[in-house]
């Protein structure tokens, strides 16, 4: 049976293929038919190029139409997504390339010198360019071909996407989603959330993760509606958008954003049905004083890119069932959850432990490292997601720390070890501890505390240990800060102790 996603999501496609899929910056408009035309193009591109089902296709532009296009074209032949953030430098990228060997990178024009040394050096065959607007080389030579009709046809258990995600080691592994995974939660959440023909969907994440990509193009796709996509996420922009919308997805800090603006009223608001909010935790004081100001309350749901999405507040609320701050609501149809402790024992409602999950949606392990996997799975067929959380007597998931050593900011997950590990490096310093702060826009600041190196002599500055992580690590990842100490706070087994220098820094960004 062929279960290739592009079908899956080609089956909710409307029958009227002229209606609009999205509606651009500038105003204009794409149809289901523009999308067919240029996904198979894209497709009949890679089949040209030599690139087999299975192989590996690459990708680090700018959000646009023909991106997401191209993503779909890549999934129709059979290939494999490997979406990568803009943000991420040469020496990141160098890792996912080495690792992944990919048939083919599209890369932004800017970087195609710099991006054709790497992939040299990776063997990978063939570089293109995709810019801004969606031109470059790729385009130009799919332009005349013939847009492929057929998908490969894809068993449930294919690879459809690897996605990258930082690890505790500080060494990325990559996550390998298949298409069962990937329309098993489209399919899920245009149901649970209520997608319905007429949709809009006010677009403004970046689609390199799973919230922009899968969540709100998947779904969006297998209900057949349209999304005003815009490059990037822009609260004043938002505010002349959202009346002519009727869902929006985003992470915390966009409900952040949106609240500091005067403008964001009831009336501006009064069209959405729905609000949605994930990658990171959304403060109950943001929840409240978005239903205080708009009437509504934020749907808060729950996922990680191993699995897409776990858990979601209802969608229809009733007076037993409703959205509640603080908690991440319930297991997805088809999706179980249980909290359990370190050595796997399941534990009683509100005892905390590790959430694990399992179901359609969980991956088919991390690429190439199959005692990684082997590591995060219950001999029962749960992954441990590495997320502490509780489940209440009613049943609602509390998510109530993490296990694993994340920092989140803005949405985006920056492993401590990765930054420790170029700060470590440098002359002049010791070690060093990285942890996420309290941060009024991000949620959480990345911020580093360094103890001096005597060895190297000269003083190590702030500012070099910025610079020097700017060269090496997407701009997120860098510290917005950082401290220097004696000695790092360690407990009887040697183990730094970042609780500790959480609460002596934690007042840092608050007015900030
Ligand atoms: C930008 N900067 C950041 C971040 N974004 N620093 C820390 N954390 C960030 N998230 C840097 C910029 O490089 C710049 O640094 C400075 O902060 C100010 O930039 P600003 O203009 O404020 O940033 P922005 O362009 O407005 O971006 C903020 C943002 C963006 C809109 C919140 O980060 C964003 O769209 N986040 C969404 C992430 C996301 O989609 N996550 C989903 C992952 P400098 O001045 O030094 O250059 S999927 C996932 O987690 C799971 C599966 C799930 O559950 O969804
Ligand atoms: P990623 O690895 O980028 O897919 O990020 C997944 C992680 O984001 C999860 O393991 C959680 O730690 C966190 N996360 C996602 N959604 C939420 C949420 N609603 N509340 C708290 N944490 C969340």
């Amino acid at each position: 049976m062929n279960e290739n996603l592009y079908d899956v999501l080609a089956d909710g496609f409307p029958s009227d293929r002229a209606r609009t899929v999205m509606e651009l910056e500038d105003g204009s408009h794409l149809s289901y038919a523009d999308l067919e035309a240029q996904a198979g193009r894209y497709a009949a591109l890679l089949i040209a190029l030599g690139v087999e089902p299975g192989d590996r296709v690459a990708v680090q532009t700018d959000k646009s139409a023909n991106a997401v296009f191209l993503y779909l074209g890549v999934v129709k032949m059979g290939a494999v997504y490997l979406p990568l953030n803009v943000g991420y430098t040469g020496a990141e990228i160098a890792y996912f390339l080495s690792d992944a060997t990919p048939a083919l990178v599209v890369c932004r024009p800017e970087s195609e010198a710099a991006l054709r040394e790497i992939a040299t050096k990776s063997g990978v065959p063939h570089v293109h360019t995709m810019d801004a607007a969606g031109g470059g080389s790729l385009t130009d030579a799919a332009s005349d071909l013939a847009p492929v009709i057929q998908s490969h046809p894809a068993a449930a258990g294919d690879l459809a996407a690897i996605l990258y995600t930082s690890g505790t080691t500080g060494r990325s592994k990559g996550a390998m989603l298949t298409h069962g995974n990937l329309s098993s939660n489209a399919l899920a959440l245009k149901d649970l959330w209520g997608f319905r023909p007429g949709d809009r969907l006010l677009h403004m994440l970046p689609i390199f993760h799973v919230h922009g990509l899968f969540v709100a193009i998947n779904t969006t796709l297998a209900n057949g509606s349209e999304m005003v996509f815009l490059p990037k996420f822009d609260a004043a922009r938002a505010l002349e958008l959202l009346p002519r919308c009727s869902v929006m997805m985003g992470v915390p800090t966009f409900y952040v954003r949106l609240l500091a603006e005067a403008g964001f009223t009831r009336e501006v608001a009064a069209g959405i049905r729905l609000f949605v909010s994930g990658s990171a935790p959304l403060l109950e004081e943001t929840f409240e004083a978005f239903e205080q100001r708009i009437g509504q309350r934020i749907l808060e749901r729950y996922g990680m890119t191993e699995c897409g999405m776990i858990t979601s507040n209802p969608y229809a609320e009733t007076p037993e069932w409703q959205r509640r701050a603080g908690t991440v609501g319930f297991a997805l149809p088809d999706v179980e959850v249980r909290v359990a402790d370190e050595n796997g024992r399941v534990l009683e409602r509100e005892e905390i432990g590790v959430l694990e999950v399992k179901g359609p949606n969980v991956f088919k392990g991390y690429w190439q490292m199959p005692e990684k996997t082997a590591e995060e799975f219950r001999p029962d067929g749960f992954f441990a997601t590495g997320d502490m959380s509780k489940i209440d007597t009613e049943g609602y998931v509390h998510i109530v720390g993490r296990a694993k050593d994340l920092v989140i900011s803005g949405g985006y997950n920056v492993y401590p070890k990765e930054i420790e590990l170029v700060i470590d490096a440098l002359p002049g310093v010791a070690e060093s501890a990285v942890v996420g702060l309290p941060h009024p826009d991000f949620g959480e600041a990345v911020t580093a505390v360094v103890k001096r190196s005597t060895l190297d002599g000269g003083e190590i500055a702030e500012e070099a240990i910025i610079e020097a992580c700017t060269k090496d690590l997407a701009r997120f990842k860098v510290p917005k800060r950082v401290f220097f100490v004696e000695d790092l706070p360690r407990n009887t087994m040697g183990k730094v102790q970042k609780a500790e220098l959480r609460k002596t820094y934690g007042e840092t960004f608050r007015a900030a």
